[in-house]
């Protein structure tokens, strides 16, 4: 154990896709931000808090930095780029499978740009992808701006996270435990639960209309035998694509149900009764009010 105790903010940026959210949860050993592989999952940032003997690192998750087309879109990236503003370390994802190509260099430039005392460069997925596919991807990635250090993980493996937590927390400024220790992140249950129907909804209809979709936990109420009876609801855009989240004969939204009850009930630490419903609210994305009702802004 070292005699200094280091505390601060660190925010994983990248494009939509890169692994974000999956090595927070690595990070954290617990899921708490959904994971698809459908661009644009995140909607809004998310902190979980890890604590080490020596250390605390309030790892900050943001939405995947792209080409906005609407005004849900512009809101994802305010509220990534807000991030890099005020942390002590900014991590960048890249994606070890895909080709670095302009969108990494955009995201890049804000990285460049911004004030973080250490500038950590990410190659992720490394489970799929081969020695010189990584070390041709590392080389091209460095270019993108002038990092203090780079590092391949596997969030996926858990290969290497323990590397990435140990790099960081060196960098970290000295400081004192700014949260609590058992309080591991800054959401509340009922974003949580929303967010994890979503993730179901979006793996099980990524090819449709994710995109379309908002979900808004209404309410979670605790009985006396200790289960969670919870309500949400799920947004579409148009009466057709309410159609294909209920499915024929409902058998789309339960299956969405019984996939995101067992992961609420780990979560809640309860059992869990879940009662989804679909609601038509057009245009939903481009409404900065309804953006907000479901917490998808940035916030100021
Ligand atoms: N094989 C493998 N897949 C991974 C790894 N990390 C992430 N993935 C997958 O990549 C996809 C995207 O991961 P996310 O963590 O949702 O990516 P993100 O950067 O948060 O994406 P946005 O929220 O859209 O910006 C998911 O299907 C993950 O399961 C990894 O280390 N190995
Ligand atoms: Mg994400």
């Amino acid at each position: 154990m070292s005699d200094v105790f280091r505390s601060g903010f660190v925010a994983l940026v990248g494009r939509p896709n890169a692994g974000k959210s999956t090595l927070l949860n690595a990070c954290l050993g617990q899921k708490i931000a959904i994971e698809s592989p459908v661009a644009q999952t995140t909607r809004k940032r998310l902190r979980a808090v890890v604590n080490t003997q020596d250390a605390q690192l309030i790892i900050v998750d943001t939405p995947g930095l792209h080409k906005p087309k609407d005004a849900l879109g512009k809101e994802l990236n305010r509220s990534a780029l807000g991030e890099l503003a005020d942390v002590d370390v900014v991590a960048l994802l890249v994606d070890a499978t895909k080709p670095v190509g302009r969108g990494d260099a955009w995201v890049a430039s804000h990285v460049q740009a911004c004030g973080a005392d250490y500038k950590l460069l990410v190659l992720t997925k490394a489970d799929l992808s081969n020695p010189e596919q990584m070390a041709a991807q590392l080389a091209a990635a460095k270019e993108l701006a002038s990092f203090d250090d780079a590092i391949i993980v596997s969030a996926k493996e858990n290969f290497n996270v323990d590397g990435f937590l140990g790099l960081v927390t060196a960098h970290l400024p000295e400081g004192p435990r700014w949260f609590p220790e058992d309080m591991p992140y800054d959401a509340t249950p009922e974003d949580l639960v929303a967010e994890f129907v979503r993730e179901k909804a979006f793996l099980n209809l990524k090819q449709e209309l994710p995109h379309s979709l908002g979900v808004r936990c209404e309410s979670i109420e605790y009985a006396k035998d200790g289960h969670a009876s919870i309500r949400a609801t799920i947004l579409v855009e148009r009466e057709g694509q309410k159609g294909i989240v209920v499915g024929n004969k409902g058998s789309m939204i339960r299956r969405i149900g019984s996939e995101a009850r067992p992961e609420l009930e780990r979560l809640l630490n309860c059992k869990v009764y879940l009662d989804l419903n679909v609601r038509v609210q057009p245009k939903w994305r481009r409404d900065k009010n309804e953006i907000r009702r479901l917490g998808y802004d940035a916030g100021e």
